[in-house]
C-alpha cells in the first residue's frame, strides 16, 4: 500500500525543489508576473538542479522518478508561482503520450532532446473550435507516400513558443466526415505525431495575455502543409485519442500538486498577516478561513498522492486523478477568495501577495478538463464499475 512517509531521497528532492522556489523564484515571481515575461533563466536553473524532466527514464538522461516525485516538486514551486510551475510541468505533458506510445527510436531522439539541453516540448491538442470535446478537432493530417501533411490550427497550447518540438493530435482517417466536421469515432480516427517548431508550414501565433499564470507561454499555433515523416507517427494510426487521454492520468495529479501549492501559500500569507497583527477580522471569522484553508488542502493533497501513487504502481488511477484535479482546482480558488477577504482591501491590491495568487488560481478550474469535465469523468467511472 502507499505510505505517508517519504524515503530520504524523496525528502531531498522536495528540499532541493523547496529552497529554489523560495530563493530563485518567489522574489521574483510578482515581476515578472507584471512583464509577463517568460522565466526562460529560471526555467534552465532548474534543470541544472534536476528539478525537471523527473519522469523521463534514465535511459534517455531523465531522472527515471515517478509522478508522486514529480508532485512533490510541483507543491513547492506551485508555492514560489504556479505560473512558473505550469512553464515546467508542460514538458511533462507534452512528452508523456510518447513515452507511452513511441517506438525507441522516436523516443531516444526526442526525449534526449529534454535531458541534453534544457529545451522544452508542448502538447498541442485544443483547437479553437475544440477544447473540452476533444473529439470533435478538426486538424488533419492526410499520408502521402512515406509523408503526412499536416493542416489545421491549435490554441492555447502552453509553451508553443519556446518548445523545439509539440505532440500534436490530428484527424488522420476523414472517411466518415459528414461534411460539418462533426463528431467522429475519436478512438479510431485521431493520432498523435511529433511535430517540430522549425519545419517549413509551422507559424506559431502571438503569446496571449491570460489573467493569471501570466509567466506562460500560451500560444495559437497553425499548421500549414506541415510534412511529418511517417517515422513521427506515435504507435499506430487511431490510437492518438486514447494516447492524449491517458497522459492525463500522469499530469492531472502534479496539476493538482501545483493548485494545492499555491493553497499553501494563500495559508502561509494568511498567517503571517494575521500574526503581524494586521488582519481586522475577528477570532471566529479568523478560525473560520484559516482552519478551512488547512482541511481543504489536507483533504486535496491525500487525493493528490494517491492518484500519483496508483499511476507510479501501475494501476488505472483515471477516477482518482480526476477527483484530485477537481478538488484542487475548486479548493485552491476558495483558498485564494478566502485569503483576499482577510487581508481585507489589501487583498486587492498588487503590493500584496493574495491577488496574484486569485489570479493565477482561476486558471486550474480550466485547463487539463474544466471542473465540469473532471466531474463527467468522475461520474462516468462510477456508473461505469456500478453497472
Ligand atoms: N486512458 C485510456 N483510455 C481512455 C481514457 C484514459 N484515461 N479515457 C478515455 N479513454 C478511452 C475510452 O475507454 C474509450 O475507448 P473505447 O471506445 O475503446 O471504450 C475512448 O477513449 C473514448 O472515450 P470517451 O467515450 O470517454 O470519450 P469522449 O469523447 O466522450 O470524451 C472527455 C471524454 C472526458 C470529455 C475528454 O474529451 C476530455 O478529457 N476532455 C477534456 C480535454 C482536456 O482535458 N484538455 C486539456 C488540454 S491540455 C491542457 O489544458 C494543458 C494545461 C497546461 C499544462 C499543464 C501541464 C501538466
Ligand atoms: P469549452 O470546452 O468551450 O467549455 C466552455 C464551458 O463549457 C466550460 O465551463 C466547460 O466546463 C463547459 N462544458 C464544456 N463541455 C461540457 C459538457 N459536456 N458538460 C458540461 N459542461 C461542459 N490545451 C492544449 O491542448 N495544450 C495546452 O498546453 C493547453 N494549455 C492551456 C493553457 C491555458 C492558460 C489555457 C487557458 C488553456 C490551455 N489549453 C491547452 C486549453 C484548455 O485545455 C481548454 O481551454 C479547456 O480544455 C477547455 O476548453 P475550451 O476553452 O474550448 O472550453
Amino acid at each position: 500500500g502507499y505510505s505517508f512517509d517519504f524515503t530520504k531521497e524523496q525528502q531531498k528532492l522536495k528540499e532541493n525543489a523547496k529552497s529554489f522556489a523560495r530563493e530563485e523564484i518567489l522574489p521574483l515571481a510578482a515581476k515578472y508576473d507584471r512583464a509577463g515575461r517568460y522565466p526562460r533563466e529560471i526555467l534552465d536553473e532548474a534543470w541544472h538542479r534536476g528539478l525537471t524532466n523527473h519522469h523521463i527514464p534514465k535511459k534517455y538522461g531523465g531522472a527515471g522518478l515517478g509522478t508522486v516525485e514529480e508532485c512533490m516538486v510541483a507543491v513547492e514551486l506551485g508555492y514560489a508561482c504556479s505560473g512558473f510551475t505550469v512553464a515546467v510541468e508542460a514538458n511533462s505533458l507534452g512528452s508523456v503520450p510518447l513515452l507511452i506510445g513511441g517506438d525507441e527510436q522516436l523516443k531516444k531522439k526526442y526525449l534526449t532532446m529534454l535531458t541534453e539541453e534544457p529545451t522544452r516540448c508542448a502538447y498541442a491538442v485544443t483547437e479553437p473550435s475544440a477544447g473540452s470535446d476533444v473529439a470533435a478537432i478538426r486538424t488533419r493530417a492526410v499520408k502521402k507516400g512515406d509523408e503526412y501533411i499536416l493542416n489545421g490550427s491549435k490554441m492555447w497550447i502552453t509553451s508553443a513558443g519556446e518548445a523545439d518540438w509539440y505532440f500534436v493530435l490530428a484527424r488522420t482517417d476523414c472517411s466518415d466526415v459528414n461534411g460539418d466536421g462533426g463528431k467522429l469515432a475519436a478512438n479510431k480516427t485521431l493520432s498523435g505525431f511529433i511535430v517540430e517548431r522549425e519545419w517549413p508550414g509551422v507559424t506559431v501565433g502571438r503569446k496571449e495575455l491570460n489573467m493569471g499564470q501570466r509567466v506562460s507561454d500560451t500560444r495559437g499555433v497553425t499548421f500549414d502543409d506541415v510534412r511529418i515523416p511517417a517515422s513521427n507517427l506515435i504507435g499506430q494510426e487511431g490510437q492518438g485519442f486514447k494516447l492524449a487521454m491517458a497522459a492525463f492520468d500522469q499530469t492531472r495529479p502534479a496539476v493538482a500538486a501545483n493548485a494545492i501549492g499555491l493553497a499553501e501559500r494563500c495559508l502561509d500569507e494568511s498567517v503571517k498577516y494575521v500574526l503581524d497583527g494586521r488582519c481586522e477580522l475577528n477570532e471566529h471569522a479568523i478560525s473560520n478561513y484559516i482552519s478551512n484553508m488547512a482541511t481543504g488542502i489536507e483533504g486535496s493533497k491525500a487525493v493528490m498522492y494517491r492518484s500519483a501513487w496508483m499511476i507510479d504502481n501501475g494501476q488505472r488511477n483515471t477516477y482518482y486523478a480526476s477527483i484530485a484535479k477537481c478538488m484542487a482546482a475548486e479548493m485552491a480558488n476558495k483558498c485564494a477568495a478566502d485569503a483576499v477577504e482577510l487581508f481585507g482591501l489589501n487583498g486587492l491590491n498588487a503590493d500584496y501577495p493574495v491577488e496574484k495568487l486569485m489570479r493565477d488560481a482561476k486558471i486550474f478550474q480550466i485547463y487539463e478538463g474544466t471542473s465540469q469535465i473532471q466531474r463527467i469523468i468522475i461520474s462516468r467511472e462510477l456508473l461505469n464499475n456500478a453497472r
